[in-house]
């Protein structure tokens, strides 16, 4: 192995070419060789300024020899093939959410990497690398807190695409908020139902946005989500927990607080997610490229983070989701025994 590890990026859109700069630009130990998407032109406008080959199949750049490792960035719908084609392989991957887009293929993808004896898969759930999220999971580790009783989360976008309905709501963002419940928490979550309120006029017809989420864990604690792609506003993530001894609250973007003449005061606020969990993308980069690196020296396991257990509960989670949107009903995740 070269002493920086080669990878290929699958999927260049708008993930997957933030993942290139940051590879290439700030993640130390690692060089993007390969580049593959859909677009050929979009792979070039990505590959070529980096000396990068443009492959157009994924599952031939997954295999090549100049490829040590692997992020997947493409379509959710492509990850099972792509995911397991990395297992076969025997090369570590870095994938975006969601691992597949069912339970029971996500299931299937952790009994073979269990089979295989080697964990291989990391799951971009980037928010477990945000220093705020990351301080408050340990606040609630230790214990000062008490136990953990509810969390409030709000998820709000500015904007989405007009094919963002409301059971892609859950897929795609709710999906965020199933990882870092269990992250926080740290516990399953056994049941998910979903109210729809009175939807914003910027919705389409028959979408409910936003949504109230609510989330029943283990344990009994609750987790409610304000659900809310088309806010026209920013990009606002919060999270607070109430627990029995204190409270506490994360993501208020209060970075810096202007006062200006005539009489204002005020702050810049966080346009997108890649703004918002930017330092979280970039940390996640550089602790899975180390672990890759070290994986792959080591023949051993090549994760620093969220495994493909995780990208299975998310998946169960949000499946139940959608069950809970389209029949209006209490579901529960059923989530498989992990041994
Ligand atoms: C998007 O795919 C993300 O991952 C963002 O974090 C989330 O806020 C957004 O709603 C999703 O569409």
């Amino acid at each position: 192995m070269n002493d920086e590890i080669r990878i290929a990026v699958l999927g260049v859109g708008k993930m997957g070419s933030f993942h290139v700069e940051s590879l290439t630009r700030r993640t130390r130990g690692a060089r993007v060789t390969v580049v593959s998407d859909v677009s050929d032109e979009q792979a070039h406008r990505v590959g070529d300024p980096i000396g990068a080959r443009v492959v157009a199949d994924p599952a031939e750049a997954i295999a090549a020899d100049d490829v040590d490792a692997v992020v997947i960035a493409t379509p959710g719908s492509a990850h099972e093939a792509q995911v397991l084609a990395c297992l076969e392989a025997g090369k570590p991957v870095l994938c975006e959410k969601p691992l597949t887009t069912e339970a029971a293929t996500a299931a299937a993808v952790y009994r073979r990497e269990t089979e295989l004896g080697r964990r291989l898969i990391q799951v971009g759930f980037m928010r477990r690398f945000d220093r705020e999220y990351a301080a408050l999971q340990q606040m609630i580790a230790g214990g000062d807190l008490g136990a953990p009783l509810m969390l409030h989360c709000a998820h709000r976008n500015p904007a989405v695409p007009e094919f963002f309905d409301s059971e892609f709501m859950i897929r795609d963002s709710v999906v965020h908020e199933a990882d870092s419940a269990r992250f926080l928490l740290g516990e399953e979550i056994a049941a998910v139902s979903v109210v729809r309120g009175r939807p914003t006029a910027e919705a389409p017809a028959g979408v409910s946005d936003p949504m109230l989420v609510l989330f029943e864990a283990e344990s009994g604690a609750l987790v409610t989500i304000e659900i809310f792609v088309r806010t026209g506003i920013a990009y606002e993530v919060r999270t607070e927990i109430v627990a029995e001894r204190g409270s506490a609250l994360i993501g208020l973007d209060q970075n810096v607080v202007t006062k200006r003449a005539g009489g204002t005061w005020g702050g810049t606020i966080t346009p997108d997610f890649v703004a918002r969990f930017g330092q979280a993308y970039d940390d996640q980069m550089q602790r899975w490229v180390d672990a890759a690196r070290a994986g792959i020296a080591s023949g051993g396991d090549a994760v620093d983070g969220p495994g493909s257990w995780d990208g299975y509960a998310a998946a169960a989670i949000c499946e139940a989701g959608v069950a809970a949107v389209v029949k209006g009903e209490r579901i529960e995740t059923g989530m498989e025994d992990r041994s």
